[in-house]
């Protein structure tokens, strides 16, 4: 609908650009409406306003409590324009059409955080702002609603783009912006409320989700937990079927949730793939030409820390993997299906937990990434970069062969789930060596290295199976030394985003050591 915005109620506790708002609105037309305190400050600037009480006909009451929650507003803001009926009903009850809501609410926060006392922040939830919010953001076919003083402007600018109406699109994007302020604005109370009366747990706070488990303690016993949906119902450890085993722990979920993620990295349409979990890093990872071959391969690169750990597949699971993975004891495995015979070897092990999925997460989603600090929240798009074989650069003498390309870029897809720094060692499409989460990168070669030299013990293996391997640092090496050290542990080709002040010392070094080096321009921090 884009007739022009002919009537107005504002009701605003931060008066900030009222004056300014109201004059402009008048100017262009808009007969204004207004709850007590705004209304005062509208008229003492000289302007023409209706008080909401006179629409109503009835006075503010109990202490202010009730002013807008009438159906002269309601009606008025939820009326469909286009809808005989509704339009009958406005003119049968004298309801006047209310085309452009200004609200910005009791300050609830702001009293809480000026350590009021109880009664005072009872006081301030405001009850009819949100209703009007929540109404006019409904109707935003027909209805705009400005929640934020910072979109007075645009307002007034889009208003004046369209002869005095606003687009359907602007309007979509501040109903938006309501809702996100009225979810916000009751997750405060919410929260305020379980401190004010001392809920300690996480088990019911508000935010958007939905309550799927709560779990019998957090990442440690003292700490209590549970475990939220999205309401996106994709694939993944959120919306899979648990078959058998145990209720899953918030560890089991953070685990399950990396393996995952990570085996989806690999498109089943290029074979299979598994990867094994403990502590949120891979073990093992690896690509097979069967699956059972994928999990020995994956199983091989670390079959001490394997023990008890988490596995993942990128394709359903069969009864040769499932029989190899009963061996050891593992505490999830998850999968997009399995066969019968599969789910019947598995289910002779009780305490095996089996979590079936409809599919592969989805690893390009646009996911918001959420991280509590101290007094805040860090909020980030999920990493969904991807790197191609076109995307890559060689800038060293020698280039990687075939096969050391394909390697190259299976480690960087690891790299990427590995938490930082991250040095990961590949051969012939299984990990060799993974070095995670060391504070320096020259420390996670050499853990990558030492795993290497761990792996050729427990398989007896006559050298390093790192020998010939490809090497992939999650960020670049500031300094040849980590190189190096990959070198030393027989890395032959690099991949790397590139970018350091010294790039040109380290591909030196790696032309002098003989590596082929190849820079994604890319970076996967993860912490
Ligand atoms: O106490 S309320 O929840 N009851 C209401 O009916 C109501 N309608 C608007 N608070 C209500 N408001 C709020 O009053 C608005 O959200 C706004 O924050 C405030 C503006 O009041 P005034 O114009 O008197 O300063």
């Amino acid at each position: 609908d884009m007739t022009p915005i002919r009537r107005a109620l504002i009701s605003v506790s931060d008066k900030t650009g009222l004056i300014d708002l109201g004059r402009a609105l008048s100017e262009r037309g808009v007969e204004l409406l207004s709850t007590g305190g705004s209304a005062k400050a509208l008229r003492d600037a000289g302007l023409t306003v209706k008080d909401v009480s006179e629409v109503t006909g009835f006075p503010e009451m109990m202490d202010g409590r009730v002013k807008t929650l009438h159906p002269k507003v309601h009606g008025g803001l939820l009326a469909l324009r286009g809808n005989s009926e509704h339009v009958a009903a406005m003119e049968e009850h004298g309801i006047g059409p209310i085309d452009l809501l200004v609200v910005n609410l009791y300050p609830f926060e702001a009293t809480v955080a000026a350590g009021a006392d109880y009664d005072t922040c009872i006081e301030n939830i405001d009850i009819g702002g949100p209703a009007m919010i929540r109404a006019a953001a409904k109707n935003h076919g027909d209805v705009t609603v400005v929640v934020d003083v910072a979109d007075y402007d645009k307002l007034l600018g889009d208003m004046d783009q369209h002869n005095g109406a606003t687009c359907p699109k602007f309007r979509k994007k501040l109903a938006q912006i309501a809702y996100a302020r009225t979810g916000a604005y009751d997750a405060a109370v919410s929260n305020w409320m379980a401190e004010a009366i001392g809920v300690e747990t996480p088990r019911r706070r508000a935010f958007a989700g939905e309550l799927k488990q709560t779990l019998r303690y957090g990442e440690n016993s003292h700490q209590q937990a549970a475990f939220y949906t999205d309401g996106s119902n994709r694939p993944g450890v959120a919306t899979a079927r648990q078959l058998q085993g145990k209720e899953l722990s918030y560890n089991n979920i953070n685990d399950t949730d990396a393996a995952f993620e990570l085996v989806a990295e690999f498109d089943p349409a290029n074979g299979p793939a598994c990867a094994i979990i403990k502590h949120a890093n891979p073990c093992g990872v690896a690509v097979g030409a069967t699956l059972v071959d994928a999990y020995q391969k994956a199983f091989d690169c670390d079959r001490t820390s394997a023990f008890g750990g988490i596995v993942a597949l990128n394709q359903p699971l069969d009864v040769e993997t499932a029989q190899k993975i009963v061996e050891i004891f593992t505490e999830v495995v998850i999968a997009p299906g399995a066969s019968d015979e599969a789910i019947e070897v598995f289910a002779a092990k009780k305490n095996l937990r089996l979590l079936l999925t409809e599919g592969l997460p989805d690893t390009r989603a646009p996911i918001t990434a959420y991280k509590q600090v101290a007094g805040g929240m860090l909020v980030q798009d999920k990493d969904v970069g991807y790197v191609g074989m076109e995307d890559l650069k060689v800038v060293t003498k020698k280039a990687p062969s075939e096969q050391e390309m394909a390697d190259l870029l299976f480690a960087w897809k690891v790299a990427k789930h590995v938490k930082s720094n991250a040095i990961v060692y590949v051969k012939d499409g299984a990990t060799v060596g993974v070095g995670a989460g060391q504070m320096s990168r020259l420390d996670s070669a050499n853990v990558a290295a030492a795993k290497a030299g761990r792996m050729a013990d427990e398989l007896g293996l006559a050298e390093s199976p790192a020998k010939g391997c490809a090497v992939a640092s999650d960020a670049f090496f500031p300094f040849a030394d980590g190189l190096l050290e990959a070198a030393a542990a027989g890395g032959k080709c690099v991949i790397q985003p590139g970018g350091s002040m010294r790039d040109d010392e380290v591909i030196k070094a790696a032309d002098e050591a003989g590596l082929a080096m190849v820079f994604t321009g890319m970076r996967h921090f993860r912490h």
